[in-house]
């Protein structure tokens, strides 16, 4: 059976502190998503992009100092669950196009509406801050702490997804944390995979774990794709970039399994920063691993 893809637009920067990232789904879709798409055999339709309160309506220095435009965040990933939900209702699968990692509380909310789901977080970075632990306030270091309700974050109704529980959800390719959140990580049954995981045991052992993790009792799973999992000399259109990431090959290898699981539920693209980019070469290599992970073939 044909899977039809809903291309979702999140044009924003919000969560994070470098202007620039709210570009990324123009950048995606130029590179070529669409096509690529189609050639690991499903259907993209593209809904467009939804509305993102723009930059010059809004107070420049608005919400708490340590979390940054919580407003405008709210309203982007409340339009986001939406859309994912509906798009899942008819059908189809979600891919999300950020935008900083903050829309990935609306992609998880939305996902996790009506199913158990979990989450693959390929990341350089664990995402697990709260407004108490953050050193830079910006809410897209928080999303995964967002989702699962932790510390300040619990009972938040709009950031928190129903049906996720920390035991499904497995971050891949960490390397860096802040000294706060790693407490917080410790502190959960999040399963973490860090790059020195990835050294050792090779990144077709550890994925396979990782979608182990994920599908553990779950409807299916949602792959959170944040570019900055590349080494930066792959991907270097990010706005925080952290040596000794994942190689290309690497990369496209974790995305054949999720493809070769047949677990994907919804995904994302986020983080791809065009005005920091080489070419428009980290928003090629996003549409060209979006094809893996949707089982793009060689032969
Ligand atoms: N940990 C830092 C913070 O919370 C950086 C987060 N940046 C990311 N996360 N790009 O993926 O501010
Ligand atoms: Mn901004
Ligand atoms: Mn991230
Ligand atoms: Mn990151």
């Amino acid at each position: 059976m044909e899977r039809n893809v809903r291309i979702l637009g999140a044009p924003t920067d919000y969560g994070a502190n470098r202007r620039g990232v709210d570009m990324g789904p123009s950048a995606i879709r130029y590179a070529g998503l669409a096509g690529e798409l189609e050639s690991a055999g499903v259907s993209p339709t593209d809904a467009g992009d939804f509305a993102v309160p723009h930059h010059a309506t809004r107070d420049a220095d608005a919400g708490a100092a340590n979390a940054k435009h919580v407003q405008e965040v709210e309203e982007v990933t409340t339009s986001l669950a939406d859309a994912v939900s509906t798009a899942l209702a008819e059908g189809t699968t979600p891919l999300a196009l950020g935008g900083d990692h903050s829309i990935a509380i609306g992609s998880m909310v939305g996902s996790a509406r009506d199913a158990d789901i979990g989450v693959i977080w390929f990341d350089a970075h664990g995402d697990f801050n709260t407004p108490s632990t953050s050193p830079s306030g910006n809410v897209h270091g928080m999303p995964l702490a967002a989702a699962l309700g932790v510390g300040d974050f619990e009972g938040v109704e709009w950031a928190n997804a129903d049906g996720l529980k920390e035991e499904n959800v497995a971050i891949v390719g960490l390397r860096s944390v802040d000294g706060a959140e790693a407490e917080e990580i410790r502190d959960t049954d999040v399963t973490v995979y860090t790059m020195s995981d990835i050294d050792e045991r090779g990144i077709t052992d550890v994925t396979n774990d990782a979608l182990d993790v994920a599908t553990d009792g779950t409807d299916g799973v949602h792959i959170s794709l944040d570019l900055d999992w590349l080494d930066p000399r792959e991907a270097p259109g990010v706005g925080t970039p952290v040596r000794g990431g994942v190689t290309y090959r690497e990369a496209h290898a974790a995305m054949e399994l999720v493809a070769r699981s047949e677990a994907m539920r919804s995904f994302e693209l986020v983080e791809v920063n065009p005005i920091l980019d080489e070419h428009n070469e980290t928003a090629t290599l996003a549409t060209e691993l979006a094809a893996s992970a949707f089982g793009k073939r060689i032969l």
